[in-house]
């Protein structure tokens, strides 16, 4: 922090640019186990959650990136009642909110972060992300290493989201070939992955791998994105990917009303569901 601004820099994951956002107050600045946890209150965006110098979060765009890492998976799965959901990473609660969006048709939504403080201090100085999930009592929190706990598990979880940090840190393991060979193993028959897949104007060399990846491991694998102005370049993408050969992830058979959607979401919708999918000419020829 300079001058009253918070600058995100990082010379490897993007460099010669970085986001900046005035601070209007420092709210919780610590160490724990694993990395650098700041939260500071923001003139324009809200609260915000910084880990390692990275932004994880701000009130006033989340749900750009909440929503549709969760929806994008849970409203292509094919089952649409019993739903057993697995959260990996995503301390703030915001995802585990979204998910219990899904109402009676959630049987378990389990959540298992590496971090004990980013929990705590979401819960303190961000309450609208989690907004009482953790107190759900279909909610199931777990502190450990995703990687380890997947581990643990064989055809249990109907949609397993990863919300994890950039791969430069504790986050690095759930980039992996294993960590996709896990996530299989832990799937039920026809079920969906997402995971956070980073920017195509920052990281296509990145995304590349992780599509390839994926593919040796499950027969559908699609890159869909979302805008949000406070994550690097203003796009984040996710790699959504189904067990099941049949199922089409960029058309949601969950179809919510136009109602219903003004009232849950705002950012998702089943129109923005499909275009998601829709690449730049560039990404395409990169990706497809
Ligand atoms: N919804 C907020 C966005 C995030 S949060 C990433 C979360 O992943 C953090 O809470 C962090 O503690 C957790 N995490 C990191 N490594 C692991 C691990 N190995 N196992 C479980 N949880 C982990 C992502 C922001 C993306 C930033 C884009 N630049």
């Amino acid at each position: 922090i300079k001058d009253g601004w918070f600058h995100e820099i990082s010379d490897t994951m993007w460099p010669g640019q970085a986001m900046a956002l005035r601070v209007e107050k420092i709210l919780f600045a610590g160490k724990s186990k694993y990395q650098d946890v700041l939260v500071f209150k923001s003139t324009d965006y809200g609260n915000v959650l910084v880990l390692d110098n990275v932004i994880q979060v701000t009130e006033r765009d989340e749900h750009a990136y909440q929503e549709m890492i969760t929806h994008l998976a849970i409203a292509s799965h094919p089952k649409k009642q019993g739903l057993n959901v697995l959260v990996v990473g995503g301390g703030d609660g915001g995802v585990l909110r979204e998910v219990l969006k899904y109402g009676d048709a959630i049987e378990q939504a389990t959540l298992c972060d590496i971090d004990e403080m980013v929990i705590d201090v979401s819960k303190k100085y961000l309450p609208g992300l989690s907004n009482g999930a953790y107190d759900h009592p279909k909610v199931k929190t777990y502190i450990g290493d995703g990687f380890e706990f997947l581990k643990t598990y064989e055809n249990t979880f109907d949609v397993i989201i990863t919300d994890s940090s950039d791969p430069e840190g504790p986050a690095e393991s759930l980039f992996q070939e294993h960590y996709f060979k896990l996530l299989n193993n832990s799937l039920k028959e026809d079920g969906i992955i997402t995971t956070q897949a980073e920017n195509i104007w920052l990281h296509m060399p990145i995304i590349k791998k992780l599509k390839e990846t994926c593919s040796k491991i499950f027969p559908v694998v699609q890159y869909g994105y979302t805008t949000i102005p406070t994550y690097p370049s203003g796009q984040i993408g996710f790699m959504v990917c189904s067990k099941g050969k049949t199922v089409d992830v960029t058309k949601p058979t969950k179809k919510f009303t136009k109602e219903e959607e003004k009232k849950l979401f705002k950012y998702y919708n089943s129109e923005i569901h499909e275009a998601a999918f829709v690449l730049p000419t560039f990404a395409a020829v990169e990706l497809n």
